[in-house]
């Protein structure tokens, strides 16, 4: 056992540990008041609602304790001896629903305006994936923007490798993109399980239901980087799909969608194109050298054990569909990452042609752009 006054010590440390400023920053209990209006809506409305219940509880545990002391038995307190008070039952039924009435007209007030994802600006469907996001930014004019936000904190970091950054778990290769001030809609909706898509800086938490679609929206009243994640248990991989928004302003907005849709419509066009196996195994030569010939070397014989070789490899020489999953979705617990989204279809379909045809592997089989296109869409 410890003596006394370590043990003394070792409380008054503690306290000292908690009280200090950094501590205290750090256990941020409350939820935050957030940039938009409902934001601030439903953080004064949660606040209302706890003051009430604090109240209460001061009252009744208040009375509770008074009336334990005030009128224990070793004070020779003798108990009133009554079966029935009309006014008494009046009142307790009354008080609350009064309460309960009060506290009801605000919240239905906040519901009503969260609800009414009407008149927006902008539309953006949100498809939740094991375990990635991936935004559609629908437009009247048929330019859709489509793409994947992925995980972007590295293995080192996972893997207690390399020290954790700043913003851990919480980081994504390409960010949603916002325009301040305006009415977004998001239309969530899931490619397997449940998700739910939360930022708490907007107060919007939804479930991304499979085969359901839920709305949302939001008017970011700030530009700034705004992080979240998914809340819903969906699988293994579950903390590794973080959401990160940036909010700017509209003309920044608008140059960023006109690239996005720009790239779209040349890759679009160029995957559309009739692809020879020819032409495919020349573009996939430049991937290649540029993606792969690290870890899989100039001739394909790779860098044993840790990097298969491709010449002869029963990947590279089967059935063309296996191959192009293995390129496209990675190998999990290896070097081998996923290129689904690293790779524009027309590149991966290159790479996977080249591969199949080269360092002595010789199916003469190809895949095409559009097969991609189609294998990444039912996986
Ligand atoms: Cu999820």
């Amino acid at each position: 056992m410890l003596p006394k006054n370590k043990v003394w010590l070792g409380l008054i440390s503690s306290v000292l540990a908690l009280a200090s400023t950094s501590a205290l920053a750090a256990w941020d209990l409350n939820m935050p008041e957030g940039i938009t209006g409902i934001s601030r809506d439903t953080y004064q409305l949660h606040m209302t609602i706890f003051i009430i219940c604090v109240v209460i509880g001061i009252l009744v545990y208040g009375v509770l304790a008074f009336s334990l002391i005030k009128y224990r038995k070793s004070k020779g307190a003798v108990p009133a001896k009554f079966h029935h008070s009309t006014k008494l039952e009046v009142a307790w039924t009354a008080i609350p629903f009064i309460i309960l009435i009060a506290m009801a007209i605000p919240s239905t007030q906040v519901l009503t305006r969260i609800y009414d994802a009407s008149e927006s600006d902008l539309d953006i469907v949100v498809t939740g994936y094991q375990w990635r996001w991936q935004y559609r930014y629908l437009s009247d004019d048929g330019e859709e923007v489509t793409f994947f936000s992925n995980l972007a904190t590295p293995d080192e970091q996972i893997y207690n490798v390399a020290e954790k950054g700043e913003n851990y778990l919480l980081e994504v290769d390409e960010p949603l993109v916002l325009p301040v001030g305006r009415k977004v809609r998001f239309l969530l909706t899931s490619a397997d399980v449940i998700h739910s898509w939360w930022v708490p800086e907007f107060a919007v938490k939804k479930d991304a239901v499979p085969g359901f679609i839920n709305e949302s929206w939001v008017v970011a009243e700030q530009t700034g980087t705004y992080r979240g994640q998914c809340t819903e248990l969906c699988g293994q991989d579950h903390g590794f799909m973080p959401i990160v928004v940036n909010v700017v302003e509209q003309e920044e907005f608008d140059a960023w969608l006109a690239e996005k849709q720009q790239a779209a419509a040349a890759i679009a066009e160029l995957a559309n194109q009739d692809w020879t196996l020819d032409q495919l195994v020349e573009q996939g030569q430049t991937v290649y050298s540029t993606y792969c010939v690290a870890c899989h070397q100039p001739n394909g014989q790779g860098l044993p054990p840790a990097f298969p070789a491709l010449a002869g490899s029963p990947v590279a020489t089967g059935p063309v569909a296996g191959h192009a999953s293995t390129v496209l979705n990675g190998v999990p617990g290896t070097a081998m990452a996923a290129y689904r989204n690293q790779l524009n279809p027309v590149d991966l379909a290159a790479v996977i042609t080249f591969e199949r045809n080269s360092f002595g592997n010789t199916t003469g089989d190809m895949i095409t752009p559009v097969e991609i296109l189609q294998l990444m869409q039912a996986q």
